[in-house]
């Protein structure tokens, strides 16, 4: 039973030993049951007349609603909620910045200088002859009245390919302002506006690209400004980073403005000093859900865990703090906490939390912030009791960005896409996909996300991972150079020649934007087309669970990727509305989206999509038997002559020391 709930070895460990003690999201998924109607998305709960559930021989709201209509209205809300998450996490990054352009911000300062340079190209900021922090004032002003924007282009549409933006103004899909497009929704959904579906579909895309080119892109830069663009980096991953004789402090939650300081305060050697005071080693950092992608990518701090595993690191009773700010932060880590030592520690304006203590994180002071609630956790470490920590981690590699990706292929000066088109386009690669989302309690635990890489890898597809479908790769050892002798012939060819593994984790959630840079590079780097559409490559999202999955979903599907989700399809009420987010969207943008429970016909789907647009292309088939004799042999005179355990060190990463 308990196997059927995790891949996870530590999570099916701490499910045992703490069976009948704590209640977890995996129980409460047993016992709550979902109300069909409302997983069709066919109930309509928008006026006070209804709620109207549309089953059955009822097809029309008390107001005349139709099923296409209700259906419509509930992605659409679903997709709003997903962009303004996204976009709030990219604003606050700009008042950030603002912030410190100002000198308002205590303990941060800008460490990627160069991406400063490049995004105020973006954005129209004039460099020359100007200070670093005068130019970042502008940017951080430009960023903002993209939120705010009327009228006009959100600014980072102009760097979609071409003929995407062309296609985009030609349907008046362009959003105008992130927040703008995003209001709209919720007019046009409110009793008795749009009743249209199709019409407000459209709108869905347009306030998708809002946040795909517009919110989330603008959180990734400014986030990469202020603490630096990732680049390759080693670390670990699971509930065995925990430690027995340290402070553990888990950040856990969205926004790195936050995170960041934590990283700095629990190295402060005078925080340091005050845990060995306090009978610890020293204070030990680990993350959860996206924050752990944002202090993995820069820091190599490792992730205890994702979105599922959240209750568990506390159920371990070895965690004196989390802490938390905005996003997939479950109500009931209140009531785990409290059953063990753990101060749960909440910090947003915007999130508060029963149970939790409050303890704001104001970013004009945030190096004093963060020591306080770091210290906070120490004071708590002498009240931890018995600590289960299961003996599970896995060592990783991480700190994808599109700029390190360009670099491995060339370097500083030759750095381009070109490497990767030509192994695509002679089917040593044989397409692309980029794996993404969330964890969900009603499919087991990470087992769709690792199925469908595994799969991917085997046939040749490099795969890309983000948010917590990277952790739950990370876990199963796929982000280690290694796992490449799992890759098809072709694939395990070039990862050797650049000697990365064949799965690339780029970042938290917000950087799924990143995936749309290596789109818009791949497509106008010549040799496959010339836009995104054109590309043989796929986005998936095997365990989606929140509304920011299905905004990220749709502003792909805006931008020409064929995109397909596990669990259920949130509209399958609606005959009309699957249609027109599967051929509708296909014959409009170029891209669609489809929801797949079963993750062998989900692969099937992939690997067939990508294969139709290499025949599109006129590529050549894939041909698995053609590549691979660099590799192959490699490989296989290496465990001929020194057995496989020996063969597979050669290609480890060396452990991490303690
Ligand atoms: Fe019912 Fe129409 Fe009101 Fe929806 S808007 S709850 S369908 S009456
Ligand atoms: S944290 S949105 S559960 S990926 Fe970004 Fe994970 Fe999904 Fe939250």
């Amino acid at each position: 039973m308990a196997q059927e709930k995790s891949v996870d070895k530590a999570v099916l460990e701490v499910l045992a030993c703490c069976d009948g003690e704590v209640e977890t999201a995996f129980d409460r998924a047993e016992q709550v049951k979902p109300c069909p109607i409302g997983a069709d998305g066919i109930c309509c709960r928008i006026c006070f007349m209804g709620p109207c559930r549309l089953v059955g021989k009822v097809t029309r709201g008390v107001c005349g609603a139709t099923r296409a209509t209700v259906a419509a209205r509930n992605f659409a809300r679903a997709v709003a909620g997903g962009a303004a998450a996204h976009s709030d996490h990219g604003r606050d990054l700009a008042l950030t910045l603002l912030a410190v352009a100002k000198g308002e911000a205590q303990g941060y300062r800008i460490r990627d200088v160069a991406k400063l340079y490049m995004v105020a190209g973006y954005l129209g900021v004039e460099t020359e002859g100007r200070s670093v922090n005068e130019i970042a004032l502008d940017v951080a002003e430009k960023a903002l009245e993209n939120f705010g924007q009327q009228q006009g282009e959100v600014t980072y549409i102009s760097r979609a390919p071409h003929k995407r933006q062309q296609l985009w103004r030609d349907l008046g899909l362009v959003p105008r302002g992130v927040d703008r497009e995003i209001v709209e929704i919720m007019h046009r959904t409110h009793m008795g506006v749009d009743q249209d579906a199709e019409h407000i579909m459209d709108q869905v895309l347009r306030a998708a690209l809002g946040d795909g080119w517009g919110g989330s892109m603008l959180a990734t830069d400014l986030s990469d400004i202020l603490f630096g663009t990732p680049s390759p980096l080693q670390s670990q991953v699971n509930l065995g980073v925990l430690k027995e004789d340290e402070v553990n402090i888990i950040v856990h939650g969205h926004e790195p403005t936050l995170s960041e300081m934590i990283v700095a305060a629990s190295s402060d050697p005078e925080l340091v000093a005050y845990a060995q005071s306090k009978g610890a080693k020293g204070i030990n950092l680990a993350g959860i859900c996206c924050t752990a992608n944002e202090v993995l990518m820069r820091h190599g701090i490792p992730p205890a865990g994702n979105f599922l595993s959240q209750e568990l690191a506390l159920a371990t009773g070895a965690v004196e703090a989390m802490i938390v700010d905005v996003q997939c932060i479950m109500q009931a880590l209140a009531t785990v906490a409290q059953q063990y030592h753990t101060l749960l520690i909440a910090t947003s304006p915007k999130a508060k939390i029963e149970g939790a203590t409050y303890m704001e994180f104001d970013e004009h002071k945030a190096y004093d912030s963060a020591k306080e609630i770091v210290r906070a956790a120490i004071e708590n470490y002498p009240n931890r009791k018995e600590a289960r920590i299961p003996a599970i981690r896995e060592n990783l590699i991480a700190g994808f960005s599109h700029e390190y990706i360009r670099y491995m292929q060339g370097g500083l000066y030759r750095g381009s896409f070109r490497p990767l088109n030509d192994a695509v386009a002679a089917g040593r690669i044989r397409g692309l996909a980029g794996v993404v989302g969330c964890n969900n309690a009603r499919v087991t635990h990470d087992s769709g996300i690792t199925q469908v890489i595994r799969e991917l890898i085997r046939n040749d597809v490099l795969v890309v991972v983000t948010g917590c479908a990277a952790t739950g790769a990370a876990k199963q050892a796929y982000l280690r150079p290694e796992f490449m002798a799992e890759a098809g012939p072709g694939l395990r060819e070039v990862c050797e020649a650049i000697g990365v593994p064949p799965v690339l984790h780029v970042g938290s959630c917000v950087d799924n934007s990143r995936i749309l840079t290596i789109l818009t590079q791949c497509a106008t780097e010549g040799g496959l087309g010339e836009d995104i559409a054109d590309l043989p490559a796929v986005g998936i999202c095997p365990e989606y669970m929140s509304e920011k999955a299905l905004s990220i979903g749709t502003y792909c599907a805006a931008s020409g990727v064929y995109v397909l989700f596990g669990v259920r399809n949130p509209v399958a009420g609606s005959e009309e509305v699957v249609r027109i987010m599967t051929e509708g969207w296909e014959a409009k943008v170029g891209g669609k989206i489809e929801f797949e429970p079963d993750i062998e016909k989900l692969i099937e789907k992939a690997l067939a999509h990508i294969d139709a647009k290499r025949a599109a292309l006129g590529l050549p088939a894939y041909d698995p038997t053609r590549y691979g004799e660099s590799g192959d042999r490699l490989v296989e005179q290496l465990r001929s002559s020194l057995g496989e355990e020996q063969a597979a060190a050669l290609y480890s990463v060396p452990e991490l020391s303690e």
